[in-house]
């Protein structure tokens, strides 16, 4: 088994952050920040499909695992990112078994899955397929993002699907869905996003989540969430640039 998923699954810290950011610059940047794993964001970025593989390669120049967000449930979509290349996939709205089950079969080939064999980057344009075959199911990492409340609902059937790794957990999504918003949602979130940990850790899965800074990271990980996405290279950007702005205006 790769490293990168025996780290998921053994549940050791794991600090990554998105990339959002469309240039493979960004990527090097954040390699040498440090970071554990990078999930490129194809969801939520204006990332396209062509440019992926060339985010992946810079990751890989620096042996930082690069997952992706997928933009939705598609199959298409999960075994082109894996077929450039990708340690990974992190599958959104994932609200039911059925769905769950589905990011299986897309991730995974048989007899496990039903994951179509091409001669991709992951498998060295097709000289390499044996080999690639014979290590994809035991190396890549499926993490399935419960962020609903029907996900909510459905987190024991969800975390029950054999095959997937992590079960992440998107606070600002489900904040909205369960009405959970700003200050006045805090205890209501916490208590949601705490039964899908204790479900999930208790079927055997590892946890992971979004935090949009690190200031509770240790609280979380105490309640045994291990897989962290911390921002993104763009928040980092801004925070960062917004505060050495103030600092320099106050001189
Ligand atoms: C959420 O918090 O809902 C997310 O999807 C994080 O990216």
């Amino acid at each position: 088994m790769g490293n990168f998923r025996k780290n998921c699954i053994e549940k050791n810290l794991l600090i990554g952050t998105f990339a959002a950011i469309p240039h493979p610059v960004a990527i090097e940047v954040t390699a040498a920040a440090g970071v554990d794993f990078l999930c490129i964001d194809w969801e939520h970025s204006q990332i396209g499909r062509e440019r992926i593989e060339d985010l992946i390669r810079a990751a890989d120049v620096h042996r930082v695992p690069a997952i992706v967000r997928v933009p939705g449930h598609a199959p298409e979509a999960i075994a082109s990112v894996l077929d450039a290349g990708a340690a990974g996939v992190l599958v959104p709205r994932v609200s039911t078994a059925a769905q769950a089950k589905a990011a299986v079969l897309a991730t995974r080939y048989p007899p496990i899955g039903e994951r179509g064999v091409g001669p991709g980057r992951a498998a060295a344009y097709g000289y390499r397929i044996p080999d690639y075959l014979a290590k994809a199911n035991a190396e890549l990492v499926l993490a399935v993002q419960v962020e609903t409340a029907e996900g909510l609902a459905n987190i024991a059937e969800i975390a029950a699907v054999d095959g997937i790794d992590v079960i992440f957990i998107g606070p600002g999504d489900l904040s909205v869905s369960i009405d959970a918003m700003g200050p006045a949602g805090k205890d209501k979130l916490n208590a949601a996003i705490d039964t899908i940990a204790k479900t999930a850790l208790a079927a055997g899965r590892a946890v992971g989540i979004f935090r949009p800074s690190p200031d509770d990271i240790g609280a979380w990980s105490t309640a045994g969430i291990s897989f962290f996405l911390l921002a993104s290279d763009t928040m980092f950007l801004g925070a960062s640039l917004a505060d050495g702005v103030a600092q320099a205006r106050q001189q």
